[in-house]
């Protein structure tokens, strides 16, 4: 699998399912590409004919906001059909701008209310050791979401609870929906925090490399008693130059019709 051509077909078609609307969110969206990529097409044991497969392992987006970066890798992975992509956000849509457990094939949960997904990944892994199916729980927060309480009620059971088959990303793309995440709340330094948790933490320098993913996610599937926090330093609109510069504004971004084809043109 050669990850960055996979990585650039899926942001053309994540581009291709906002635009259809012509708003989303386009920043949290592409800075989670190239994890999904990594996740979907080498880790996860799962089966795109059978989504709620028994053992499977999940994915639990937190950030829930990022859906269409998922859709397209669900379409993609024959999930359900690649039309459904240009429904997104619409009236009786399966496609819902936040992720919906109960509309989409290969949802593992219903996310969107930030800090929420991630407790609720917790529990999902320890449910996985009481009923010992090796499933591994694999969850995505954002850096702006890591200010929620919730996230660090949860992430001290996953440390005491031994959670080793839990695996963890940060989106640690430093801005959040108004601002840089710095200048509204400081986060940093996150790995320190994790590690204080009783989590296994690896940095990866640049969180849009999928060999440095891969790497990490082998490393983290060796753990033998804690859970594994993988911290992305990304960037916030990933991959298409003029939305990178937006900065934080391409947090839920409109979309002209010449932005979404001088987008496709630079993900050639
Ligand atoms: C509990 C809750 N509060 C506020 C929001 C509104 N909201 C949606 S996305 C977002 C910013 C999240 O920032 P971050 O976690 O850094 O996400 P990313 O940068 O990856 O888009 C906010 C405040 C929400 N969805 N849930
Ligand atoms: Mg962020």
């Amino acid at each position: 699998m050669n990850f960055k051509e996979k990585a650039k077909a899926i942001r053309r078609s994540t581009i291709e399912t906002i635009g259809s609307l012509g708003v989303g969110h386009i920043g949290g969206s592409l800075s989670i590409v190239d994890v999904l990529v990594v996740l979907y097409y080498k880790h996860m044991n799962i089966d795109p004919a059978n989504p709620k497969m028994p053992g499977r392992d999940r994915l639990i987006i937190s950030k829930g906001h990022s859906g269409p970066a998922l859709y397209a890798v669900l379409a993609d992975k024959g999930y359900f059909d690649k039309s459904w992509l240009l429904t997104l956000n619409r009236p009786h849509t399966s496609l819902p701008s936040h992720c919906d457990m109960n509309l989409t094939p290969g949802v593992d949960m219903t996310t969107g209310s930030l800090g929420q997904g991630f407790s609720c990944a917790v529990g999902v892994a320890k449910a996985s050791k009481i009923v010992k199916d090796h499933a591994i729980i694999y969850t995505i927060i954002g850096d702006g979401e890591s200010q929620e309480g919730q996230i660090w009620e949860a992430g001290m059971f996953a440390g005491n609870a031994k959670l080793n088959n839990l695996i963890a990303f940060t989106d640690n793309n430093h801005a959040q929906i108004d601002g840089f995440t710095a200048d509204i709340n400081c986060v940093d330094p996150l790995s320190k925090k994790w590690k204080a948790f009783g989590w296994n933490v690896i940095e990866i320098s640049d969180g849009n490399d999928p060999d440095q993913i891969d790497t990490a996610i082998i490393k983290a599937k060796t753990s033998r008693s804690k859970p594994t926090m993988i911290i992305l330093n990304t960037i916030k609109g990933k991959g298409v130059s003029f939305i990178e510069k937006a900065g934080y504004a391409n947090h839920n971004m409109p979309l002209s019709q010449d932005q979404v084809a001088m987008a496709l043109k630079e993900l050639e």
